[in-house]
């Protein structure tokens, strides 16, 4: 039987070949964490890849890409807009979402756009931040066959097969349920139409829901004989509201009422009003400032709502989501959904002067809000 000789290696030999299996396997760790790396940034975990972040990881074939453009985070409607578009646009709803924030400047969106191109979603949705200048991005996904959906704002191009869609508000309505209500109070209050001295802080200029708003009270104003004193850029954030409001406060001592193109306005407004030692609410015969207010999303301003602070808002909704994945559902199965659809609105008061109005042949009822509702 062989004997088995026993080999002697030397001891320099056994550090090297261990120091050679250290290193062999350094090396496949690298390797392994190089993979993991990368295939985490393929799988949409999440990570920003190209700029921008997928709300909610890789798709499969039978997943929905949709680019989502939104105009900034401005305001408490923009907040809830955002939320309602995620929330429709969820995995578990078959999509895939890539969210882009476009900080309220029109060539972020642009830029936005032009990446989605690049991605080949499958459907663009705009919220613009102003209706001019997208005829040129959105002939770019027109030649790329990427249907593009309209949210919120309009936008102004010369060529309307550019967007296949259209959701939001009427605005031009809004501020003139506005105006009737204001017209109705005053009315039934006995005062005179040159004792009512507006200020409007306007919203982001150039867009639909500023351009509407101010057409509306502007018409009105004109039409009932008020004195619409200034109009003043606010773009819909609660800081400039209470800026431009303390500036007009220091010009004009008669003004007796704030049109305030959102709520977030509103609040910076009144913050002004208090902090000038005048008082906000309905009573604009015996010196308080009325502020009429739109959307009726922020809790703040509803619960100013109640104690008469903020005399009436009038709704903006923000819910798009689910209509605009009404539209993909049905543009996925080869029909032809509504160009134009408007979402409903309400108005919102604790001041029983005024239960209900009529705008353009149409009676709208005034919620009455309570501390009780
Ligand atoms: C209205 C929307 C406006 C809101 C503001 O649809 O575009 O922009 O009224 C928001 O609150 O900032």
């Amino acid at each position: 039987m062989m004997k088995w000789k026993k080999k002697t290696i030397s001891k320099e030999k056994v550090i090297d070949k261990n120091i050679l299996i250290l290193l062999v396997l350094f090396m496949l760790g690298i390797l392994a964490a190089g993979c993991r790396h990368s295939l985490a940034l393929q799988d949409g975990s999440g990570n920003k890849k190209d700029g921008l972040t997928q709300e909610n990881g890789e798709s499969d074939k039978d997943t929905i890409v949709v680019g989502f453009s939104q105009v900034g985070a401005e305001s408490d409607w923009r907040s809830a807009n955002t939320e309602s578009m995620k929330s429709a646009f969820s995995r578990e709803n078959g999509y895939e979402l890539i969210f882009e924030d476009g900080q309220q400047k029109q060539t972020n969106q642009i830029m936005a756009i032009r990446t989605f191109i690049q991605r080949e979603v499958d459907y663009i949705v705009l919220a613009p931040v102003t209706e001019t200048g997208w005829d040129t991005v959105l002939q770019e996904a027109k030649d790329a066959d990427i249907p593009v959906i309209i949210i919120d704002r309009r936008v102004d191009v010369a060529d309307e097969s550019l967007f296949t869609c259209w959701v939001g508000s009427d605005f031009e309505l809004e501020g003139k349920k506005a105006a009737e209500w204001l017209n109705r109070y005053a009315r039934t209050k006995g005062i005179a139409p040159e004792d009512i001295h507006i200020v409007n802080i306007q919203g982001t200029i150039g867009s639909s829901a500023q351009i509407g708003r101010t057409k509306a009270l502007s018409n009105a104003a004109r039409e009932y004989g008020w004195d619409l004193i200034a109009e003043m850029p606010g773009d819909f954030t609660q800081a400039k509201g209470k800026e431009v409001m303390e500036s007009v406060l220091r010009q004009y001592d008669n003004i007796n009422v704030v049109y305030c193109e959102n709520d977030n306005e509103a609040l910076g407004a009144i913050a002004a009003i208090e902090a000038a030692g005048k008082r906000a609410g309905s009573d604009i015969t015996n010196g308080e400032i009325m502020v009429i207010s739109f959307d009726g999303v922020n809790a703040d301003a509803l619960g100013y709502v109640k104690k008469d602070k903020i005399t009436a808002i009038v709704e903006c909704n923000p819910f798009h989501g689910p209509r605009v994945a009404s539209i993909i559902q049905q543009l996925e199965a080869g029909k032809t959904p509504e160009k134009f659809s408007y979402v409903d609105e309400e108005v919102f008061s604790a001041n029983k002067t005024v239960i209900s109005l009529s705008v353009d042949g149409k009676d709208y009822d005034v919620t009455i809000l309570s501390e009780e509702n």
